[in-house]
């Protein structure tokens, strides 16, 4: 099958190995709150700040042994390049509040991921689920203690992202997202945005290194509780950033329904020189369903590939479903996303392109229509054979469940 896959592709200028030995190359960072329900480790609390897991399935990991277990069984059934996207409160035997929080507090972490032989950690200050999120606010809090215990909370993980940076020798991504907003209108818009401002300014100023920690900030359009007004909008942080040389996180949950990030990505892309993103599945509103193999992701994935950006983005999945086995779906996202890549990859986007430029609308929909029916399937069994990857992922994990999960009681 993969023999005539190959000379399908051929026929369209694409070349199978080639896409195959590039999607190697793409590093996925992937987040670890899908194994607990974004719970954490290090006693915050409940979760807050308008984002919501809905659902109980049974063998949530409750400890950082159960949780490492869970990321090694579903890292394990992963192909490709990854990395591991961590939120500052899975901290590990921290007897420290979060403003104090020091490399050591990661190390386990990092001895972990080296272990899974993946390419670096990313990183997230966590500013929810704590008692310092005060009336819904953090960094645009009216009040100065407690704006000041989050912008040392953000320094101490630009810090550990430096540790992370030098420990595998590449940038550490830092994405800092806020949950401040209000849930009804609002008598003051200005003042809390000018004061999460001073708040950023204060953080970059620490004298971090610009060279290995790449500094994101996420803006969001809404959330639960806080539907009327977000601090952190996507203008603000769009001004902000380009103002400040430092870089835009696109979560694709996090704006209009009918907005697209594919259609942002290029956008950010010709004034960025990196464009950090939450790959996510919004059903109706933010709801971080498990990523899947569909449109808007298949767009998302040829923004990256056609505009010569797999290093500039940064791939980060974003998604949290108690419902249903969470390996299964950080497997299956993870591989949702993989095969995106791989898609947009197999595809002769030079050819598409001078169609678009001499105006053949007509063969360009025409041609577009025909990738959708090429062999791709034999194309990704193919990659999964050269990644040791079984194409049969439920099976161990249905093992796994019932050998590990079902005890968790
Ligand atoms: C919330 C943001 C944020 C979180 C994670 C846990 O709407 O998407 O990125 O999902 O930090
Ligand atoms: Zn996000």
């Amino acid at each position: 099958m993969y023999g005539f896959a190959k000379k399908e592709y051929a026929a369209y200028g694409v070349d199978t190995e080639a896409a195959i030995a590039k999607l190697k190359d793409i590093p996925v960072s992937i987040h670890c709150w899908q194994g607990d329900d974004v719970v954490g480790l290090d006693g915050g609390g409940a979760l807050s700040g308008g984002i919501q897991t809905t659902g109980n399935y049974p063998g949530r990991a409750r400890n950082f042994e159960e949780l490492k277990a869970d990321i090694r069984k579903a890292f394990s059934l992963m192909p490709g390049k990854k990395r591991l996207n961590l939120h500052a409160s899975y901290a590990v035997g921290a007897t420290v509040d979060r403003d104090e929080y020091e490399p050591k507090h990661f190390a386990e972490w990092v001895k972990f991921a080296k272990e899974l032989g993946l390419d670096g950690i990313d990183f997230n200050p966590t500013m929810f689920s704590h008692k310092n999120v005060k009336d819904g606010l953090t960094l645009s809090s009216p009040d100065e203690g407690i704006r000041n215990f989050w912008i040392e909370h953000c320094i101490a993980c630009l810090h550990i992202a430096e540790y992370f940076a030098d420990e595998f020798k590449n940038p550490c991504t830092v994405n800092i997202w806020i949950p401040d907003g209000f849930k009804d209108v609002p008598a003051d818009r200005l003042t809390p945005r000018l004061r999460l401002k001073d708040s950023l300014d204060k953080i970059l100023a620490c004298g971090y290194d610009r060279s290995k920690v790449t500094v994101a900030v996420e803006s969001k359009v809404f959330g639960i509780g806080v539907e009327s007004y977000t601090v952190g909008s996507n203008e603000f942080y769009q001004n902000y950033a380009a103002k400040n040389n430092i870089c835009c996180l696109l979560d694709n949950g996090h704006y209009h329904p009918l907005e697209y990030v594919s259609d942002k990505i290029p956008a950010l892309l010709a004034f960025y020189d990196t464009v950090a993103l939450h790959v996510t599945r919004g059903v109706r509103w933010d709801s971080d369903h498990v990523v899947l193999f569909e449109d808007e992701l298949k767009e998302i994935a040829k923004e990256i590939v056609r505009n010569d950006a797999t290093e500039k983005v940064k791939i980060g999945l974003d998604y949290f479903d108690a419902s249903i086995n969470r390996i299964s779906a950080w497997v299956t996202g993870q591989r949702a996303m993989q095969k995106a890549l791989l898609y947009a990859l197999l595809t002769n986007h030079e050819e598409l392109k001078a169609l678009q430029d001499k105006a053949d609308f007509t063969a360009l929909m025409v041609k577009q229509e025909e990738y959708k029916t090429l062999p791709f399937g034999a194309v990704w069994k193919e990659y999964l054979r050269q990644e040791n990857a079984s194409e049969d992922y439920l099976s161990e994990i249905k093992k796994y469940e019932k050998e590990i999960l079902k005890e968790r009681k």
